[in-house]
Formats: C-alpha cells, structure tokens, sequence
C-alpha cells in the first residue's frame, strides 16, 4: 500500500467551511422545520448582471458555431482580459504581462505554494484566510502542529487585534521568506493604509522577503485613501505577487475567474525571474480559465460592467451597515464592514465554537468562528455580509434576541 503523505497527517481537522457546513446540516437534521440563514461562508448571493449574463450567453452561444468554437487558449488567459485587468483595475501599475488569469484566487494561491516548495519560512497574519497555513502545511513548508499553543511550528504568526489597530508591529518579527498579506483583511475586515503597507514592503525589501497579497476584496474600498493595490506602494515591485478574484466583486464564486500579478522586476536571489517561473507552473499544472468566463470578466471590466459592479459591491455592503448596526444595537464589540465585506465581533471570556453553536441552535443563523482562522481569532465571531437582504434583516432579528 501507498503510505500517506505524512504533511496531510499534520492537519489536526477538516477544512474550516466544510466543517461548519457539517455542523450545519447537523443542526437542520434536529430542527427539521428551522429556516436557517447563513452569515458565514463568504459566498455570493445575487444574481450576475444582465451586461455579464450577455457577455457569457453570447461566448458559450458561439461555441456552438463554427466561427466562436476555441478550445484550449492561452494558459495566460486572453491578453484583451490582460490587458484590460491591468489598466482598468491597476491603473497601469502594472502591465498585461505580469497579469495571468485563473479559475481564482485560491487556487493561485495554492499554485504558489507549489512554486515557492517546501523549503521556504513563512508569516501569516493572525487570523487569516486558512489557505495560506493549510496549504503551506500540505506543501511540508512547516512543522507539526501544537495543541496549546494551536500553532505550527515553523510558522510565524503575526498577531493582528483590535489592540494594534490589526497591523502587526513587524520590528518584532523574524525574517521569513513569504509573508502573506490580505487586505481588505479575511476575517477582521481591517484595510491596511498606505503608511501601513509601505512599512510592510519596506520590511519586506530590507529581508530579502516575498510579499503574498491577497486583494479578492478590493473592490469592497470605498475609501479613496485606501491602497486597492500592493502596487500602489512604492518598491512593491520588487518584493510582492497580488492574488485578486472576481469572485466577491460580480460574483463569479460558482464561474471561477481570478488572477495573479507577478511583476517583471521581482527576482529571486540569484537574480533570475520570478515570473518565468510561475508561468512554468501556470503552462504546467493549468489551462488556463474557461473561454466563457473569461468572456464574462470582460463584460465585467468594461465601463458599463464597473458601473455595476458598483452596485453589486454596494447591496453588499449595505447588508454589512445592517448587521454592524444590530451588534451595536446589541453591545456587542465589533470592526471591519465599512471597507470590507466581513464584520469581526468580539465576545470576551468565551470560545469562538461555543458563541458559533449558541447562534446556530438558538438562532438558526450560521456565522464563522474567529479561532478558526488562527489563535488570535479566539473569542472572536466573523460575520458575513453576503446574504438577501430579507434573510440578513431577519437574522440580525433573531441575533436580537439572544444576549451574551
Ligand atoms: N482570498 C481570500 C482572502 C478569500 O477570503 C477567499 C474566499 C478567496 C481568496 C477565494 O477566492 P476565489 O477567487 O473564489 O478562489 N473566502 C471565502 C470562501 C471560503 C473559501 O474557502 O474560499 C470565505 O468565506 O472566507
């Protein structure tokens, strides 16, 4: 028999989203009549906008034509959605060459992982999106996993709280080789500032280190003085990657279609390319995203897809200004949701999964437990803001009603 590799042994549970869905469906099988309403995966509910919809039905219609039919393309994606990512998302920060499309943000990130290997260190923001230690546990880029402390050993963890403005304070950290970064921030809702990043790309540049950011909300900034870009930062160019999604901005989630910035001048010590080689691994182990879809970001990114676009991200955030006045309605301490999708509420002296299972049985409504994204998201609640608005009017009804 196969033996098991050994770093998948070091994971000490399942998948956070699919654990909650279990939980979940636990809870439906108990209270089988039970409406329940979902604030907790960050998952998009409204319908595409008609301009998308059109741009998706006339590229899968052409399909069915001799003259649209293409099968594989470029693994790159088109160069008209390169190019149009790079001067209508970046303001030409960045150049269509340094952009490669993708079936998403998680999936990139997964894929650098596979281009950095196993033998490089690590920081991670504390909490965060648990791809980024998961995959790199799966990668072997760690070392076991540590109960009490419930970290892993070979991973630096930068704790990010209310009590630090959620930037880490980086003249205490060691030098890592990857540092990965996510603002607008998964869970806590926390946008860095420009002062913010520059200090991070500083450090970054100073240790020789790769920055890894994480932008899938940008388009979530309402703040004209909020970075949407690690490319906005000067020096940026020569120590980040920026991994973006269309999945939160129209909500292509189910559709898939993301994208990653490796710029020309970021090298590794030797001085050879970095991009050279993530386009070996994108011509490799990927085939580049659907023609369809990509037809679909096209729409997306054209002005009259923007201007929806807008709109889109703007229900969403109106459902955040509804949850966030419920919690400060209930006393409840709480941050993020003005520039970002995700509410971070703090019930102190009590653990995160027991707070997530009084909401689930008591309120029927699904939340995610802030310890799951880290040790220092213990006691902490996320909340999403991806919702109808009738069922997130009626879940912070219910939350209501409780008191903790
Ligand atoms: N990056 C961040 C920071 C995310 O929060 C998510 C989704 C992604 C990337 C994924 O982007 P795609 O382009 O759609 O691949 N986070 C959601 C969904 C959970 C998940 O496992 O992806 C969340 O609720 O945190």
């Amino acid at each position: 028999m196969v033996a098991r590799n050994s770093n998948l042994a070091k994971l000490p549970g399942g998948y956070l989203f699919p654990e909650i869905g279990r939980r979940r469906k636990a809870c439906q099988e108990q209270n089988p009549g039970a409406k329940i309403i979902s604030l907790g995966i960050g998952n998009t509910t409204e319908p595409l906008t008609p301009h998308i919809t059109d741009g998706l039905t006339k590229a899968a219609a052409g399909l069915g034509t001799p003259a649209g039919y293409s099968g594989y393309g470029d693994e790159q994606g088109f160069d008209s959605l390169r190019q149009a990512i790079a001067s209508k998302l970046y303001n030409n920060l960045v150049t269509a060459d340094e952009v490669l499309t993708s079936d998403g943000a998680k999936c990139d990130i997964g894929r650098l992982q596979l281009l950095f290997g196993n033998q490089v260190t690590v920081a991670v923001q504390d909490p965060s999106y648990p791809v980024y230690v998961d995959g790199s546990v799966i990668m072997g880029a760690t070392g076991d996993f540590d109960q009490a402390s419930m970290q892993y050993a070979g991973i630096t963890y930068m704790p990010c709280l209310p009590e630090n403005q959620f930037f880490p304070d980086l003249t205490k950290l060691p030098r890592t080789d990857l540092i990965y970064f996510c603002s607008p921030n998964n869970p806590t809702g926390a946008v860095a500032t420009k002062a913010q990043l520059k200090t991070l790309v500083d450090f970054a540049l100073a240790n020789r280190s790769i920055i890894i950011f994480d932008s899938a909300y940008s388009a979530y900034i309402a703040d004209p003085e909020l970075p949407r870009s690690i490319f906005e930062i000067e020096g940026a160019r020569r120590c980040a990657i920026e991994v973006s999604s269309f999945s939160k901005p129209v909500g292509f989630t189910g559709l898939r279609l993301g994208w990653t910035v490796c710029p020309k001048d970021l090298v590794y010590d030797d001085g050879s390319s970095v991009l050279k080689d993530w386009n070996r691994i994108m011509t490799t182990v990927f085939n580049g995203a659907s023609n369809v879809v990509q037809h679909g970001g096209l729409a997306a990114v054209d002005d009259q897809g923007l201007a929806e676009m807008a709109a889109t991200v703007g229900y969403y955030m109106e459902n955040a200004a509804i949850i966030e006045q419920c919690l400060a309605d209930m006393g409840i301490e709480h941050y993020g949701g003005h520039n970002a999708p995700y509410i971070w509420a703090r019930f102190p002296g009590q653990k995160s999964w027991d707070v997530f299972s009084r909401i689930l049985n008591e309120a029927f409504v699904v939340c995610t437990p802030g310890s799951g994204f880290g040790p220092a998201g213990e006691g902490f609640i996320r909340f999403s803001s991806f919702g109808h608005r009738a069922d997130v009017i009626e879940a912070t009804e219910r939350l209501k009603k409780l008191s903790f």
